[in-house]
């Protein structure tokens, strides 16, 4: 069959079959939209159904969360856990709690996951979960509650063989700790590998934390790098403030950057003397509060509920909230300025549009499959000391995390140059080696 045939009759299945998953059809189209040049090398492929057994994930679900809330009344949440593809490893990907959290965001999540756990070299396949709970305003208890009840359903389908969770919106160590300590009670066992992202005091990985944040930054600095640029002197901007936001202003700073802004989903935060590190911590993980606080802590800052931090001139930028934040206006405004690199620290921060903005004017774009795979990476290595009894220290684990970050970007210019695109093409790599890395292991396991 002919191959842009073949691919056009898998988005077509999808979207009958899959009706209403926008966030799920975006994923897939823009993985698709890159594999012709594969699959026309690889016509085994197509013959033994890669591409549609891809598209189509080998076990989800989907459960009641019931859970008590502070003034005593019931409220019920929508659980999700989407096992996608195990051709590599058990599944990995994190979990999610938002409100926003529905069937389709959570299968994109996923199918990005699989390519991304693939371009990491690391053997892990891809899954993804959460939740449409929201942690935000609500007291420690009722966190406890509905993690408690989350993982009474989700213990008996994870394990460090089979699945391991890890978080993402929503979901840091406070989630992990309460999610680790029912599947410890339910099943009597205390079995490290089955969640990462563990604190480090008890079988956490040093850098897990930092490392999507830090991975993001090594990967803006090796595209910078191929035009003779740094993060030196130069003025960034980042989206977000939570875990991938704030490490990767940490990093930025540390490489001689100077991050002028950040947001949270109610504005954003400008401090032209550069956002200071600590007190963000101190403002959202410590105090949980909103990011106008930093400006109210900080006589440099001012905060805006108007407009993004893409309005302001930068020279790089990093995305690092949310699906489809950086649009065409973001992107319009982001190549008026001059802006060199663009790297997402989320999943699929830029729309299709805005990517093909910064394509057409030759701005770095390195895709989040590629750009944040950092902290998947990190988790790996975080299940191989689990596995191994051991605790690495944090440089270790950090010198690993930058030689992944460095593979990772190395591989997506050589995979875009062999398939016939320029070095540049960060989307065609990063998709390209992804694929064929579980297209080959697919095959050789047969049709499953
Ligand atoms: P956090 O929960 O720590 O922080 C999320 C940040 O994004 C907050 O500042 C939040 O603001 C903002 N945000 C979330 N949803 C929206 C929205 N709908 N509109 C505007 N802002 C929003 O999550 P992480 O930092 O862990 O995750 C950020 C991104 O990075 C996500 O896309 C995630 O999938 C991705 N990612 C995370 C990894 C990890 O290791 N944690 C690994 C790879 C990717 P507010 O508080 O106002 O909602
Ligand atoms: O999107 C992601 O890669 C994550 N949220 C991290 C997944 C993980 O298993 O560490």
């Amino acid at each position: 069959m002919n191959v842009r045939a073949h691919i056009d009759a898998v988005h077509a299945q999808i979207r009958r079959r899959d009706p209403g998953e926008a966030e799920f059809h975006q994923a897939v189209t823009e993985v698709l939209s890159s594999l012709a040049p594969a699959l026309e090398r690889h016509p085994e492929y197509v013959d033994t159904g890669i591409v549609e057994r891809l598209c189509e994930p080998e076990r989800q679900l989907t459960f009641r969360v019931p859970w008590v809330d502070d003034d005593g009344a019931v409220r019920v949440s929508r659980g999700f856990r989407i096992e996608f593809s195990s051709a590599l490893g058990p599944y990995k990907g994190g979990l999610r709690f938002h409100p926003s959290v529905n069937l389709g965001i959570v299968k994109f999540l996923g199918f990005e996951q699989i390519f991304k756990n693939a371009l990491t070299g690391m053997a892990i396949g891809g899954g993804k979960g959460g939740a449409d709970f929201a942690p935000r305003g609500r007291s420690d208890g009722e966190v406890m509650r509905f993690c408690q009840s989350f993982m009474t359903e989700l213990h008996r389908h994870v394990g460090e063989q089979t699945d391991v969770p890890a978080g993402d919106i929503g979901v840091g160590a406070r989630e992990i700790g309460y999610l680790f300590g029912q599947y410890k009670r339910i099943t009597n066992r205390f079995e490290a590998g089955v969640l990462t992202g563990k604190p480090v005091a008890w079988c956490g990985s040093p850098a897990r934390a930092e490392a999507t944040g830090y991975g993001t930054v090594y990967f803006a600095q090796e595209m910078l790098a191929t035009r003779g640029h740094g993060f030196d002197g130069r003025r960034v901007v980042v989206s977000g403030c939570g875990n991938v936001a704030i490490h990767a202003i940490e990093k930025s700073h540390a490489l001689g950057g100077r991050v002028v802004a950040c947001s949270d989903s109610s504005g954003y935060v400008v401090d032209e003397d550069g956002i200071d590190v600590e007190l963000l911590k101190e403002v959202k993980e410590v105090r949980r509060a909103r990011v106008a606080a930093y400006a109210q802590s900080k006589p440099t800052a001012r905060f805006s509920a108007r407009g993004t931090v893409y309005g302001l001139p930068c020279d790089i930028a990093l995305p690092c909230a949310t699906q489809n934040e950086l649009d065409r206006e973001d992107a319009v405004a982001l190549v008026k300025n001059g802006v060199l690199a663009v790297a997402e620290g989320a999943n699929m921060p830029c729309t299709p549009e805005a990517v093909r903005l910064f394509h057409e004017a030759g701005v770095l774009f390195g895709p989040g499959k590629a750009a944040n795979a950092g902290g998947v990476a990190t988790s790996a290595l975080e299940m191989q000391q689990n596995a191994a009894r051991e605790q690495w220290s944090f440089e270790q684990t950090e010198s690993r995390l930058a030689d992944i970050m460095r593979t990772v970007h190395s591989q997506c210019r050589e995979t875009a140059e062999d398939y016939g695109g320029t070095p540049d093409d960060y989307v065609l790599g990063a998709n390209i080696a992804g694929f064929l890395r579980v297209a080959d292991a697919m095959s050789a396991q047969g049709v499953v």
